[in-house]
């Protein structure tokens, strides 16, 4: 079923914070913000932006009513700074202009002086200086030492992985709108709106109940308005409520890629035991998360690398250490996968080192460890309900590894310069917040007396097509069109105490509660009905717009809400979903904190032009399980989206900081995400048959991040096409593999 969205995007009617109509006399920001990466501000002198054209008021952190402070889980980060920046792109100021035009003159004629001091942009570099958000954590089980000793190869090594853009289509911001009294409206573009109003509510010291945080929708989140949407309704609020006029932030695309923190990089060593027949006995890795300057989400993203390192994989003995190291960059935050993809990418990498040692492929290793039902992850949590095995099979039934194999060692015989690869790479996410407080949601259900639905919940859409599976719940509980069921924006007026839309858990979480409402109006309902006519409930049906007894029509679904309202039955129900089953113990990090998990294997092919270092993706194929999906178009887009967005983490995407902190790669003619021509030329992505997941709403599955992971099998296809050419394997195997490190990779450093 086609999302309708889709058609009001391509059309450019869909409605975006920016588009949001103003209120007359609406002004407009832009933040002043710290041009180095450490020291102190001397002096800051307003006195010429103040003057400047269109100008109204220019706020710091003096103009703060209550707590100068936004941080999340750590409260270490003040909405201005004061006396000291940590970060280039921390904010000072707030310049309120007449356009966002003038706001950006104006803040060219700041005067600032600045006494610097050391910078850290590496995060062992901070690690060793003591510069730490929180004390390392450690995951463990067995014991790793005994589990070496069993083993008949030992290896160690060094894994890095770079840092990601969000680079969503629709940039930050917020308008803030004073309503009556010291009310707020916002408009936010963000994933989490309750973090929106209690941040405000914090900084101007009022209750959140005068807030309301909506999102209306975003142009793509993809975790980057997880928890740094927040900066932007608050700045917006704290000038709208000063000054008693709307007030609209909006980041151009230049600020937004400066000052808005990525995807963690992140530098790891590991240790792996095997037995010679490829069983993995042993691991040990440690990971050095680099967390920016101050926390954001950089705890939460480095347990989920803890809880993920292992993979998919069942290791009796394992000991993963993370350490967020606190450096002089813009505070890293979520992306799609959340710190998973950079623990997967460590394990990834130690199996193909260790599968060159023991001369057989890494897939051999992959699939002798895959775990089943009944073994645990280190964590503790028992694994039920693999499909691991099943995926990975399919996998070797779609794709003929061994003919794959000869006609890529044929093309590799070849004269010329093209070489090719392929490699596997088999998933396992867990599906639930790992804090398990953040899961809960709620859903109110109003039915109007025409028979027309809308429905509110905690859910930000965000062109995942969350409000599209919301829709399709309640028009399936109902047995009625689509088209007379409405998702009503997120506001926390509707719904409070919402959990960012996130973790994979959106619809999840939502489409549950919107399940349980619905199912409660439908039983008062059928109540009515059994009294109406005298018959038992049993016999009631919703079919196709109409209420059925037995196998005849007695009325429509139209006249039944019109006779239930006029004899006063409620047509409108709120319920709240908190995900059964789920616990962790922080203290000792140990419990159960996933409801389930999603799995799937992929194979990826790629080129290598071994003279120009360039390379394609040839083919990928994919057996994921979706579950029972409610709707594959929407979800065969999920895949294929994180897939490339996985493939692009891997390849082409590079973040570059100089020494002094500055951002290199600040636009998108130095920082390159994957085009249609970079799109591989055979995608092939296949729905495991017959897995329907009880855990999930009507047994569909989460599926907004778990493929991103698929995206670095492309990583080692290109490395076995590069071997091929140039026997040899990275020393310290570091990502994004990019057509210069390919390069340096084929051609030793003395020979370029
Ligand atoms: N798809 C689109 N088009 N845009 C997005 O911003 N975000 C991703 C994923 N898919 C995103 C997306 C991320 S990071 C998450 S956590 C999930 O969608 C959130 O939505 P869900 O929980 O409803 O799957
Ligand atoms: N956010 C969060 C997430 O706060 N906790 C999580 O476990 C998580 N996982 C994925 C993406 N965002
Ligand atoms: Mo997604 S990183 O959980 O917003």
């Amino acid at each position: 079923m086609i999302n309708n969205d889709t058609i009001n995007h391509v059309r450019g009617i869909s409605i975006f914070a920016d588009d949001y109509r103003e209120p007359s006399g609406t002004l407009h920001a832009a933040v002043f913000y710290s041009s180095i990466a450490a020291g102190e501000i001397q002096r800051v002198d307003y006195g010429e932006a103040i003057k400047s054209e269109g100008v109204v008021r220019i706020l710091t952190y003096k103009d703060i009513p209550g707590e100068n402070q936004i941080g999340s889980i750590i409260k270490d980060e003040p909405l201005f700074a004061e006396r000291y920046v940590h970060y280039i792109g921390q904010p000072i100021a707030l310049i309120v202009a007449k356009s966002r035009h003038l706001a950006i003159k104006a803040r060219k004629k700041i005067e600032i002086r600045y006494i610097p001091s050391e910078v850290i942009t590496d995060p062992r570099e901070a690690f060793k200086k003591g510069s730490l958000i929180a004390p390392p954590r450690v995951f463990a089980c067995g014991d790793t030492i005994k589990g070496f000793e069993e083993s008949d190869v030992v290896i160690e090594g060094r894994v890095d992985s770079g840092g990601q853009e969000h680079l969503y289509i629709e940039t930050q911001g917020a308008l803030a709108i004073p309503l009556e009294g010291d009310n707020l409206r916002v408009i936010s573009s963000t994933q989490g709106p309750t973090a929106v109003q209690r941040a405000i509510a914090n900084v101007l010291g009022i209750g959140m109940h005068k807030i309301e945080v909506e999102a209306v929708r975003l142009g793509g989140g993809f975790g980057g308005k997880e928890d740094q949407a927040t900066v932007w309704g608050v700045l917006s609020a704290l000038a709208a409520y000063t000054l008693k006029t709307a007030v609209k932030v909006i980041l151009p695309r230049g600020d937004d890629v400066k000052i808005t923190g990525k995807r963690h990089p992140y530098s790891s060593d590991y240790k792996i035991g095997l037995s010679k027949d490829g069983i993995i006995k042993s691991y040990e890795v440690t990971f050095y998360q680099n967390s920016g300057a101050a926390a954001d989400l950089s705890t939460a993203v480095l347990d989920r690398t803890l809880f993920h390192s292992t993979n998919s994989y069942f290791i009796p003995n394992v000991k993963a250490t993370g350490i967020a190291c606190k450096t002089n960059l813009v505070p890293n935050t979520a992306f799609r996968g959340f710190g998973g993809p950079q623990g997967m990418f460590v394990i990834e990498s130690a199996i193909y080192k260790a599968a060159e040692k023991l001369k057989i492929p890494p897939h051999v290793i992959q699939e002798k460890n895959l775990i089943s039902d009944g073994k645990s992850f280190p964590y503790g949590q028992i694994m039920i309900n693999s499909t691991a095995e099943k995926c990975f099979s399919g996998l070797k039934q779609i794709v003929d590894l061994e003919a794959i194999k000869s006609e890529t060692e044929k093309f590799n015989q070849q004269e010329g310069y093209k070489r090719r690869g392929f490699a596997i790479m088999p998933i396992c996410f867990g599906i639930s917040f790992t804090n398990t407080m953040l899961n809960q949601a709620a859903s109110l259900v109003n039915i109007y007396t025409d028979g027309t639905v809308a429905v509110s919940t905690a859910a930000v859409e965000m062109g995942q097509g969350v409000y599209m599976k919301i829709r399709q719940v309640v028009a399936r509980i109902f047995s009625i069109d689509i088209s007379k069921v409405k998702t009503e924006s997120t506001s926390t007026k509707t719904v409070a105490n919402t959990s960012p839309t996130a973790a994979s858990v959106g619809f999840d979480m939502n489409g549950k509660a919107t399940e349980i409402a619905s199912l409660e109006i439908k039983k008062r309902l059928t109540t009515f009905i059994c009294d109406l006519f005298e018959v038992k409930e049993e016999s009631v049906d919703f079919k196709d717009e109409n209420i059925l007894i037995g196998k005849e029509i007695k009325m429509t679904w139209k006249e039944l809400i019109s006779k239930a309202y006029v004899n006063r039955v409620s047509l409108c129900a709120q319920a709240h979903y908190a995900t059964p089953g789920i616990s962790f113990d922080p203290g000792i990090n140990k419990g159960n904190p996933f409801a389930y998990y999603s799995f799937g294997s992929a194979m990826i092919e790629a080129e290598v032009d071994c003279l120009k270092g360039t390379y394609s993706v040839e083919s990928v194929n994919i057996i994921h399980d979706f579950g029972e999906s409610l709707n594959p178009l929407i979800d065969m887009g999920q895949a294929e989206g994180a897939l490339m967005q996985g493939i692009g983490w891997m390849t082409m995407e590079e973040i570059l900081f100089n020494a002094k902190g500055i951002l290199l790669t600040n636009a998108l003619s130095t920082y390159k995400v994957p085009d249609i021509n970079y799109t591989p030329r055979k995608i092939n992505i296949k729905f495991l048959e017959n897995s329907p997941n009880i855990k999930g709403v009507m047994n569909s599955k989460a599926i907004g991040e778990p493929p991103l992971m698929y995206g670095i099998a492309v990583y080692f296809a290109i490395l076995n096409a590069i071997k091929s050419f140039r026997n040899c394997v990275p020393e310290i195997i570091t990502s994004p593999l990019t057509p210069e490190r390919v390069l340096k990779y084929l051609y030793p450093s003395e020979m370029i």
